[in-house]
This record gives C-alpha cells, sequence and structure tokens, in this order.
C-alpha cells in the first residue's frame, strides 16, 4: 500500500494541490546551480526597472533570457526578441533553466514543456507585483512555471476572479510553483516584502518565471 513514508523512499517530490491545476514543489530547484547563472545573465543583460503603460515604473527590477523577453513601457505589455537596452537579443536559456522548467511542468501534469523566455524578477524589501495574470503568451495552453530564489514571498493566489480572499503561499528558496490549463489565466500577485534574510542570498529574492510566449 503506497502511503506518504513510502512515496518520500521512493523519491517523490513534495507536491502540493494548491488549486486545480496549481501545483507547488516545494524545495524543487537548486539555487547552488541556478544563482550562478542568474549572475552571469543580469552582467549581459542588466536588471531594470521597466515603465508601464499608465505612466509609473515597476518595483521589481527585470531581466529575461532565451528567444523571448517580456517588456513593457508606454507603449505597453509584449514581447521583444531584443533586448531594448543594448539592441541584442536575449542571452540564451541554460540548459539548466529549461530542463528544471519542464521537469517541474511534468510533474505538476504539463507534459512537453519548452518555455521560449525566462523573466527574471529581483526583489528588494518593499517591493511587489500588484494583482494581475500573465496572458501576454500566444498560446494559453502552455503552463507558467515560477521559480523561488532567496528571500522568502507571500504570493497570493486569487484564480479566476481578482475579488474574493485568496490563498497565500508562503514562497521559499528552491521552492517551484506551476500553474497551468484551467489556472493559466489566474490572477495572482506578491505582497509588499518584508525584511527577512536568506544566508546566501540576503534580503533578495529572485524569481525566475518561465513562459511560452509564442
Ligand atoms: C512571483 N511572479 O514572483 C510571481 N508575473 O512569485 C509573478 O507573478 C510575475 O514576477 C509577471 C511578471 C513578473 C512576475
Ligand atoms: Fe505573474
Amino acid at each position: 500500500m503506497p502511503n506518504a513514508q513510502n512515496e518520500l523512499d521512493l523519491g517523490m517530490p513534495d507536491r502540493e494541490v494548491i488549486a486545480t491545476d496549481v501545483v507547488l514543489l516545494r524545495r524543487h530547484a537548486d539555487t547552488a546551480l541556478l544563482l550562478p547563472l542568474v549572475r552571469q545573465l543580469i552582467a549581459i543583460a542588466p536588471l531594470r526597472h521597466l515603465a508601464t503603460p499608465g505612466g509609473g515604473s515597476m518595483s521589481v527590477a527585470m531581466s529575461n533570457c532565451g528567444r523571448w523577453g517580456w517588456h513593457s513601457d508606454e507603449r505597453g505589455y509584449r514581447y521583444v526578441e531584443r533586448d531594448p537596452l543594448s539592441g541584442q537579443p536575449w542571452p540564451a536559456m541554460p540548459g539548466e533553466f529549461a530542463a528544471l522548467a519542464a521537469r517541474a511542468a511534468a510533474l505538476a501534469g504539463f507534459a512537453d514543456f519548452a518555455p521560449d523566455c525566462c523573466l527574471i524578477n529581483l526583489y528588494k524589501v518593499g517591493t511587489q507585483m500588484g494583482t494581475h495574470r500573465d496572458h501576454d503568451e500566444l498560446d494559453m495552453r502552455h503552463p507558467i512555471v515560477s521559480v523561488s530564489l532567496g528571500m522568502p514571498a507571500a504570493f497570493a493566489w486569487y484564480g479566476a476572479s481578482r475579488s474574493g480572499k485568496p490563498t497565500v503561499l508562503r514562497l521559499e528558496d528552491g521552492d517551484v510553483l506551476v500553474w497551468g490549463g484551467s489556472a493559466r489565466a489566474g490572477y495572482h500577485g506578491v505582497r509588499k516584502i518584508r525584511e527577512q534574510q536568506h544566508p546566501g542570498l540576503g534580503a533578495t529574492r529572485f524569481n525566475l518565471t518561465f513562459r511560452r510566449a509564442r
């Protein structure tokens, strides 16, 4: 008879269903492997605070790797093939990134995920991400894989309606959250980050958001 202990013995990941088609894989990502790659990528394509169409600016600093990069300015939200800061293509997505995203998606029930964009987000103390949904992608049948590194964050999952009471998760270093299928256009946000030191990253949180843009 399988039970929780046997599943652990068989190396089953800690897989938590948050809502229909929303799966949390705790401590699934290897920060020691990913962090040096993140640092290399943001040395090529620096983190920047994007302007928003409404005339504001994002508190979270962003960059991208992969074929497509998510971008925002006064003209709107969209995917671009070149870094507007340099005019160069975005740095290639490391194989380790793509492999992690595909593996996590498969564990969450979404086979054959091949991301063509990794949005790199830097959250410092006091930054936040308002309630939104990720819907600038062409084919919403592909899931989103979101990897948390460093300082914890309170992530709010609202689902189909942006009003109502969200499920709030504490996303910690190495946690991977996957949403797709019926949850793909779900509303979500990140509450204002509170000071909390992480042994390796200090008061810093990186989030890697993997998507299939095209
Ligand atoms: C998170 N991030 O940081 C979730 N969405 O845990 C997002 O939902 C997100 O960081 C769009 C753009 C940037 C993001
Ligand atoms: Fe999002």
